[in-house]
């Protein structure tokens, strides 16, 4: 292995700052960049501004060693990683907006010999134009650095640890690149590292959440067709998975978060009529959220019709997904929402957060006590084994009952 490279990480998020700590606690001088300056202020003191398991601790470690200092502004460095968010705009249309910018900055301080690795969900062809970005400003360049991309592949909530662990899917613009990317990662990666060119490298991010996506739809589907032959679709679920090569998801509220809910449509959008299957999933995903919805109104107003009141209704999670508290793309917050808007009597439960600036929470043994119909829309493990008075409605569209 090399001498120990010095490292700018350009972007601070859910991704970079994991990575940037980890990198540092490998002895490696790391840059840690951000625009924002509350952020780069926050790292600075040894304190982080997302959650994440164990995270807090290393960075205080990192901070406090010196390896990892953060900045607004990238220096010259050795290796540069780019990890900023690409989101959509308008009809699906991938953002690189962030990317480009992130590289824009960047440029000045490049110096030969540079190896600069993109790690952003990025449509294919990304790197090839990150490239042809950096020559067209700095064209005495061509041919003395390096490019490549490295999708990230971490779980929230358990980032430190793939991070380390989960092979990854190494490609650069050519072959010397790939080389030199695989041996930067070699510093804090013990998973395999696989090398491949740049395109393949950039496809197989988005096929990997296209895929589950995919899965996640085909077990939604078959919720709403059990639901309608009324069958219970988890008993029906765990039979076929019996079968030694069956493998079906969980359906749920529908799919969120920032990462599965947006990277297919990076693929629909660049190849729009080769994938009706994955445009499908996506479709397939987001209307089994409204599906959810409308279960919930139906019930609801068959509970006034028969009453003569308004129901109380318990919403039982607002998370996007179980056991965090992250709210972002959350189907359980957008049904949730949706019905406070449209008049109903909600009482929001979310056991991972304390508070929510839009909304009073509601302890969920106080919910189920006080609601008429009790919805769960996210399987929490609070959520397991409670009692509830035998004449009241409960709505399971996360298979909460079926633990
Ligand atoms: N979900 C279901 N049923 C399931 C599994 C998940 O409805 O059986 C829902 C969840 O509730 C959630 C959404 O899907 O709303 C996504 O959750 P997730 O746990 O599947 O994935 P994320 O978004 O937290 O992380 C994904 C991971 N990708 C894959 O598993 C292929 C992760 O490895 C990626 O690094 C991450 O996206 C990313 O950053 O791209």
């Amino acid at each position: 292995m090399e001498n120990k490279p010095s490292v700018v990480m350009m972007g601070l998020g859910y991704i970079g700052l994991p990575t940037a700590a980890l990198i540092a606690s490998r002895g490696l001088k790391v840059t840690g960049v951000d625009i924002r300056q509350g952020v780069v202020d926050t790292i600075n003191k040894g304190q982080i501004h997302i959650v994440e398991p164990d995270l807090e601790g290393l960075v205080h470690k990192v901070v406090k060693d010196k390896n990892l200092y953060a900045s607004t502004k990238p220096v010259s460095s050795d290796v540069y990683l780019v990890a900023v968010p690409t989101p959509f705009k308008g009809d699906h249309e991938p953002d690189l907006s962030y990317v480009m910018s992130a590289i824009k900055s960047i440029i000045p301080t490049l110096k030969k010999g540079a190896l600069v690795i993109l790690e952003s969900t990025s449509p294919v062809g990304t790197t090839k134009k990150m490239e042809q970005f950096i020559y067209k400003e700095r064209p005495e360049l061509k041919g003395h650095i390096f490019l490549a991309y490295c999708p990230e592949r971490v779980l929230p909530g358990n980032i430190l640890n793939e991070l380390k662990h989960n092979d990854r899917a190494i490609g650069g613009v050519d072959e010397i690149s790939t080389k030199k990317a695989i041996n930067f990662y070699k510093h804090f990666v013990v998973g395999t590292l696989h090398p491949t060119n740049a395109k393949t490298a950039e496809m197989v991010k988005l096929v990997e959440n296209a895929s589950r996506d995919n899965q996640i739809a085909f077990a939604n589907e078959l919720s709403i067709i059990c639901d309608k032959a009324e069958i219970n679709v988890w008993d029906m679920i765990a039979l076929a998975n019996k079968h030694p090569r069956v493998h079906i998801l969980n359906p749920g509220t529908g799919v969120g978060g920032h990462c599965i809910a947006v990277d297919p449509w990076f693929i629909v959008s660049e190849f729009p009529k080769e994938s009706p299957l994955i445009k499908k999933s996506r479709e397939t995903n987001n209307y089994k959220t409204n599906w959810v919805l409308e279960k919930i109104k139906n019930e609801a107003l068959a509970f006034k019709v028969n009453k003569s009141k308004d129901p109380v209704i318990a919403c039982m999670g607002l998370a996007f997904k179980p056991d965090i508290d992250d709210l972002r793309e959350s189907p359980a917050l957008f049904v949730t929402e949706s019905l406070e808007k449209q008049g109903f009597k909600v009482l929001p439960v979310e056991p991972n957060l304390s508070e929510n600036k839009d909304r009073k929470l509601t302890s969920y043994n106080d919910a189920v006590n006080q609601a008429d119909i009790i919805v769960y829309l996210v399987a929490h493990n609070e959520f397991n084994n409670l009692e509830i008075d035998s004449k009241k409605i409960v709505l399971d569209f996360c298979g909460v009952l079926k633990k």
